[in-house]
């Protein structure tokens, strides 16, 4: 438990330092607060799914005992995961991915360690724009359905409602490190461009996707990030980052896929 929450806050301080800094108004301690990282975990207000719903979903853990989850990932070749930039806070051989398992405290499902990386050239912590990684698994993972990356910028027009899926925090709305899903719309580029914190926190329309409810209480969390949003059947986006969870005004930031859609492809094609 302790393990696990050490890990949470490293992503924490990595994920959200820049949101720490976009969201002046908020005293920086508040995201290392015990509320963030003893309460907050994971898809807050969704609901279970099971993985033979979303087989491509891919629970990045670390590959040393015992192991904690640190992120999601979609599995788009039977031997590449795309996840976010800024989970990969450790080299290549700390991360395993888990597919096909639930509850991650039990069995099951498949396991393949991680043996390369690569992190998009356009990603930095400070604007966190093009958060994406491509990881290279030791083994591949065969005989589960892929996920497609969507390619059409315009497909993340507002008022779609793509499905993120993750084994995140759940600030009690769940039980944790189990896999649940959530329904966000996507509120348009103005909706986070309005917010002051996330227009200077670097929220990009031409690579971010806006998603949510600005009234709270649905969201990714942490341990969501670099996890699926899926929308008809392909990788509309992956979670990127937020100020906090859930909290009324603050939606849920994504890196927008099809605006890395040639430079991941070539990636995955190696
Ligand atoms: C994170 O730190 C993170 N509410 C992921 C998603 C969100 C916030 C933070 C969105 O990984």
């Amino acid at each position: 438990m302790m393990k696990r929450a050490a890990a949470i806050a490293a992503v924490l301080v990595l994920g959200v330092s820049g949101a720490a800094t976009a969201a002046t108004q908020r005293p920086a301690d508040d995201h290392q607060s015990g509320r963030q990282t003893a309460d907050r975990s994971l898809i807050v207000g969704g609901t279970l799914a099971a993985t033979s719903e979303a087989p491509w979903a891919v629970a990045l853990i670390t590959s040393f005992q015992p192991s904690t989850q640190v992120c999601g990932g979609a599995l788009v070749r039977p031997n590449k995961v795309i996840t976010a930039a800024h989970c990969m806070t450790e080299p290549p051989s700390s991360f395993a991915v888990v597919q096909g398992r639930s509850d991650l405290a039990m069995d099951g499902g498949r396991v393949a360690a991680v043996s390369r990386v690569w992190i998009h050239p356009g990603y930095n912590t400070q604007h966190r724009r093009n958060d994406f990684a491509v990881l290279t698994l030791a083994r591949p993972i065969t005989g589960v359905p892929l996920i497609r990356l969507e390619t059409n910028p315009k497909a993340d027009r507002r008022g779609v409602v793509p499905t993120v899926y993750g084994w995140g925090e759940t600030q009690d709305t769940g039980p944790s490190d189990t896999f649940h899903k959530l329904r966000v719309p996507v509120l348009g580029d103005a909706a986070c461009l309005a917010n002051k914190g996330y227009a200077t926190g670097g929220y990009a329309a031409s690579t971010n996707i806006c998603a949510g409810y600005l009234d709270g209480g649905r969201d990714a969390c942490q341990g969501d990030s670099g996890g699926p949003l899926v929308l008809n059947g392909r990788l509309l986006g992956t979670v990127s980052w937020g100020r906090g969870c859930a909290e009324p005004g603050y939606p849920g930031v994504y890196a927008e896929i099809a605006s890395a859609a040639r430079t991941l492809q070539a990636e995955i094609k190696r």
